[in-house]
């Protein structure tokens, strides 16, 4: 008999990701993975390979498998882990009804401490955030995108509405809901975490001492998108796992082990509308993802012979004058000359969840009317640099490693470059070329 069912249901497709992946590198696609000895698979079932996966590999389990590995874990991350799980299945439950039920358009009360209009989902998807945190009894101090202040966790009086927070040992730094100004139109959102525990001997009282510190002092970081699919990408400083919500279920499933970003993209990812503020080295970049030119200088930056500035105004248009070189390793789009492709959504979540899987570079560099950029150090720059680098990516402002900056302020900002690794060593680069010129 024909089943008019002949794929599984899905909640049991996820695991069957990981059923089907070898030891070897899957070497295609956006699953492309290596699983290193120890990643835990699932059995199949008795019934056989067609049948439902049984033995189902959930974010939790995931977690408590990693803690015994390593044997001073006490378990509190992955209790952390269970509250900010619980906070993104709901911001997620949230997003899916966003049209039908009354969650939708503006918070009413003014702008949040950026300056934004705050929408009534992002005042929602913060009050899940603070409220499973600060009664999960293992966080310290919350800070997030839409409250000024930090929020420190103390044990509240019996009776208080605060009654059940409990203190902990970490500091969690989030965006409960990133990207909203595309709610209203159903396009990809997140929400983005980073967590640091506190430093020994500390009471978690200290701005400066426990909150304002470098993303290489991070524990965990990870993201959770909320898209044609609700994924949690998660990283706790032994790479990255990317888990998919199932929803019948309510669970995340490892569907991603060990992800790692391409070393090249054929993808640029920018808000061009900011072109008249960029400086020389972020236009020069732009111009070589749409424009790739015949190199004019060898991959030390040596002029190529019969190339002086007369002739080069005339073959190379768009090349900025004096030493800016064009130089062999660069500009020919790897060899190919085909101009990449622009892909920008417009939500942090989205545009890196792409560029993690497909690779090539996201930027919101610093620009002449933005000097520090826009996106946040705390919890957008650093969570996703954490990743990234997990992920063999690079993570750079232009000039400096964006996880070792040490933000002065909650809410201070940076501009950055993240993805494969070549292709944001040559945006470096091209920053380099431009601090040389100044001498
Ligand atoms: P949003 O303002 O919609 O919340 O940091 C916030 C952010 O979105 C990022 O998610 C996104 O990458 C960026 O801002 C988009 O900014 P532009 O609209 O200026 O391109």
């Amino acid at each position: 008999m024909t089943s008019t069912h002949p794929e599984p249901p899905c909640a049991y497709s996820a695991n069957r990701v990981l059923l089907s992946l070898s030891t070897e590198t899957q070497g295609h696609g956006s699953t492309a993975a290596f699983v290193p000895a120890g990643t835990p698979r699932p059995k199949p079932s008795s019934l056989g390979p067609d049948a439902p996966v049984t033995d189902l590999i959930t974010l939790t389990r995931h977690t408590l498998s990693e803690q015994r590995r390593h044997a001073s874990a006490s378990g509190d991350l992955t209790l952390l882990l269970v509250s900010l799980q619980l906070s993104c299945k709901y911001v997620s439950s949230l997003v899916r009804r966003a049209g039908l039920a009354n969650v939708t358009g503006l918070a009413g009360g003014g702008p949040n401490i950026q300056g934004e209009k705050v929408q009534r989902l992002d005042v929602l998807a913060n009050e899940v955030f603070m409220n499973s945190l600060r009664t999960s009894g293992r966080a310290a101090v919350l800070v997030s995108e839409e409250d000024e202040n930090a929020f420190f966790v103390t044990a509240a009086p019996e009776g208080s509405p605060d009654a059940d927070s409990r203190p902990g040992r970490y500091v969690v730094c989030f965006d409960p809901l990133d990207g909203s100004s595309n709610i209203d139109c159903g396009v990809s959102i997140g929400s983005i975490f980073g967590i640091y525990r506190l430093p020994e001997g500390s009471d978690g009282t200290s701005l400066e001492r426990d909150v304002l510190r470098p993303g290489t002092e991070l524990m965990a970081a990870g993201y959770a998108l909320y898209g044609s699919f609700t994924g949690l990408v998660l990283a706790t400083g032994d790479g990255v796992n990317g888990y998919t919500l199932d929803p019948s279920l309510g669970e995340f499933i490892l569907t991603h082990p060990s992800m790692r970003i391409p070393s090249r993209g054929n993808i640029y990812s920018i808000n061009e509308g900011n072109a008249s503020k960029w400086g020389p080295a972020v236009t020069r970049w732009v111009n070589h993802c749409k424009f790739p030119e015949a190199p004019t200088a060898d991959a030390e930056g040596k002029p190529l012979a019969g190339l002086d500035e007369a002739t080069l105004k005339v073959t190379h248009p768009l090349r900025p004058a004096g030493s800016l070189a064009v130089r062999a390793d660069e500009h020919d789009n790897h060899g190919t000359r085909k101009p990449r492709s622009l892909r920008y959504v417009g939500s942090m979540v989205a545009d890196v969840h792409r560029t993690f899987l497909h690779g090539g570079v996201f930027a919101y560099p610093a620009d002449r009317s933005s000097p520090n950029g826009k996106l946040r150090i705390l919890y957008e720059v650093l969570p996703m640099a954490f990743l990234c680098e997990q992920a063999g990516g690079r993570c750079t402002t232009g000039l400096k490693r964006a996880l070792a900056i040490r933000p002065d302020k909650l809410h201070a900002r940076t501009g950055i470059f993240l993805g494969s690794a070549l292709d944001v060593a040559e945006v470096e680069r091209m920053y380099q070329d431009e601090e040389n010129a100044k001498k």
